[in-house]
């Protein structure tokens, strides 16, 4: 049987219509939540230096950023175990691309703006407007970067002179040919979490420095081409003997080098791990066999001495997933502006005007909560946080670590729905965005571990009861101008407390871990909406206003009003 002429498939040139994709966009320009966070908490003086290094910044979100870091994730990391003749050199091989993203990093003083005096406590804050513009465009090189800031903080605070002086300046160096990233190698085979059962011992080898050999197995450590690490290890005694658990732990400073054979020195790097993202950073397990390791801090206090560093990255983490929401949400309202179905541009329906204005305000709470540890963070290191301040600090970190990285997942999972289908094929880049957010709840703490440590920290320092309080008066001060919404944030605030002390009276310690989740979740809700109403306030703009009215809408359950 032969079909009619009319039936044929017609040829490709018949079909004219092509869309066209999203473009980048400049994240500064683009983001009135980040310029209003800015206008806020820094003072005028200051507003004009940090203007110019986010303006600069921004400029390169908006072409050359994405361009690296789309090639660096075509060009993934390759492990080379032999050279040609058979000697182990465990070679890993970046893309070009990810070695422009370290220098662009250090130029743009991504990590070393946090330690700029010139900026003052407010360091961390124009940082944090840095990582919020780099990260989603930088293909996760805020990842060296988040464990360099750490290793920087880490020396200053409890390295030797030696160490300090000859590393920090690398770790903060803004020439590209100077500049150092660290590793911070944790987890290991028994746990990611329970870090207390690491099993790498570290062999005392006398006098001199370094004094220790590391000898065991790291078995997932990033950006593994970093100089150098920060990690943990069991100190043993002459007859090999440690002390088990956490309380056994101490913290060491290692240094990656080649010896004179090709191969690293005290390590082999086993394989390196097939993530779900993050694909361009490298990644792997290592075998350590007499690395020579630096003492940092008291033998058996690793774990305190490790929680600076982990405030640091948690804080990066947090900055890393207003990042990716930002991302994801102004390339969507790009492409709702190009993209027509049912007769008109997408962004002209108001259901969809509503899902992306529900998109940013999503993000603006996320950035609101990490420019408040960012500006907590930037008065502690500076000495000047109260000691009630210090405990807000302590407690809010790990309620924003762990809340923004739940935001950024459902964000970027929005994020693809608004492109449709495109936003489910690998080629268009648009996947990447929900894979690389799927780690942020994850590294550095997942959602329940953190959820535990607010526990912790209130046991141990009432940190989580001085951080409500601190929150009751900030929801207490709010303008009610802003609208019936203030009342909302007034009503689950009763409810949180409320419930936070019929959880003190009771004292049971399940019934209290068993709602951790709930009531870190909870908190970091109304941490944002009372920072968002703060912001609106400072702003006195309409756009501001409706980002809170949303957010408080959408995240504290108000009426369908
Ligand atoms: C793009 C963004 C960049 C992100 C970078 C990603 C890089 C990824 C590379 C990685 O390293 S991923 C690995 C991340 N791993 C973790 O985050 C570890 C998760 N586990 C925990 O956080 C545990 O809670 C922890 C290991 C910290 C505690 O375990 P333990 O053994 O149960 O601790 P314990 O016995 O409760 O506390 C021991 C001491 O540490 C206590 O002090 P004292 O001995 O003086 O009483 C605690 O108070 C103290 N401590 C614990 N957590 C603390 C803390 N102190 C201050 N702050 C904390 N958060």
């Amino acid at each position: 049987m032969s079909l009619p002429p009319h039936s044929e498939p017609r040829p490709d040139h018949v079909a004219t219509f092509l869309q066209e994709g999203p473009l980048p966009v400049d994240l500064y320009l683009a983001d009135d939540a980040l310029r209003d966070e800015i206008a806020r908490r820094v003072p005028a003086e200051l507003r004009p230096d940090a203007d110019r290094r986010l303006s600069q910044l921004g400029h390169l979100t908006a072409g050359p950023l994405w361009t690296l870091s789309r090639q660096a994730e075509a060009e993934q990391p390759e492990l080379l175990h032999y050279d040609p003749w058979g000697r182990r050199i465990d070679a890993i091989k970046v893309s070009p691309a990810w070695d422009a993203l370290a220098a662009v990093s250090a130029q743009h003083g991504i990590v070393a703006t946090g330690y700029d005096d010139a900026l003052g406590v407010h360091a961390r804050v124009v940082q944090a407007g840095l990582i919020h513009l780099f990260s989603a465009t930088s293909a996760i090189f805020s990842c060296p970067l988040a464990m360099t800031d750490a290793a920087a903080r880490v020396l200053l605070d409890i390295g030797p002179d030696t160490l300090r002086d000859r590393l920090v300046p690398r770790l903060l160096s803004d020439n590209p040919e100077t500049f150092i990233t660290s590793g911070q190698w944790m987890t290991e085979r028994p746990g990611g979490s329970d870090v207390g059962r690491t099993e790498t011992i570290a062999v005392p080898t006398g006098d001199g420095d370094p004094h220790y050999t590391l000898h065991g197995v790291k078995w997932f450590t990033s950006a593994t081409t970093s100089e150098m690490a920060l990690t943990l290890a069991r100190v043993v005694d002459a007859d090999g003997n440690a002390v088990p658990g956490s309380r056994g732990l101490t913290m060491f400073l290692v240094e990656v080098e080649r010896a004179a054979h090709g191969g690293l020195d005290g390590i082999q790097v086993r394989r390196l791990k097939d993530k779900l993202g993050t694909k361009a950073l490298p990644t792997a397990e290592l075998s350590l066999d007499g690395l020579q390791a630096h003492r940092l801090g008291p033998i058996g206090r690793g774990v305190p001495s490790i929680s600076t560093m982990l405030h640091i990255t948690r804080y990066w983490n947090s900055c890393s997933s207003s990042s990716a929401m930002a991302q994801a949400t102004f390339l969507a309202r790009d492409y709702a502006t190009r993209r027509e179905a049912f007769g008109r541009p997408i962004i002209e329906h108001p259901l969809h005007q509503r899902t992306l204005a529900d998109m940013e305000a999503e993000t603006a709470g996320a950035l609101a909560l990490c420019m408040e540890i960012a500006s907590l963070l930037g008065r502690h290191e500076h000495g000047q946080l109260s000691e009630a301040d210090a405990k807000v600090l302590r407690a809010l970190l790990p309620v924003t670590k762990l809340t923004t990285g739940k935001q950024a997942v459902a964000v970027t999972s929005e994020g693809l729905e608004a492109f449709g289908g495109a936003g489910y094929v690998e080629d268009t880049g648009l996947p990447r965005m929900l894979r690389d957010a799927q780690v942020l709840p994850i590294w550095e703490g997942t959602t329940n571990v953190l959820s535990l440590d607010l526990l912790r920290a209130e046991a141990k320092e009432g940190a989580l009861s001085a951080m409500i309080g601190a929150l009751g008066r900030r929801v207490a001060a709010l303008d009610r101008a802003l609208g019936p919404e203030i009342d909302l944030v007034a009503a689950v605030f009763q409810s949180l407390a409320g419930r936070l002390a019929e959880l003190a009276e009771d004292g049971d310690r399940a019934a209290m871990e068993w709602e951790a989740r709930r009531i870190g979740l909870a908190t970091g809700h109304l941490w944002q909406a009372t920072l968002l109403a703060e912001t609106a306030t400072h702003a006195g703009s309409d756009a501001a206003a409706a980002r809170f009215r949303t957010f408080s809408r959408n995240r504290l359950g108000g009426p369908l009003a």
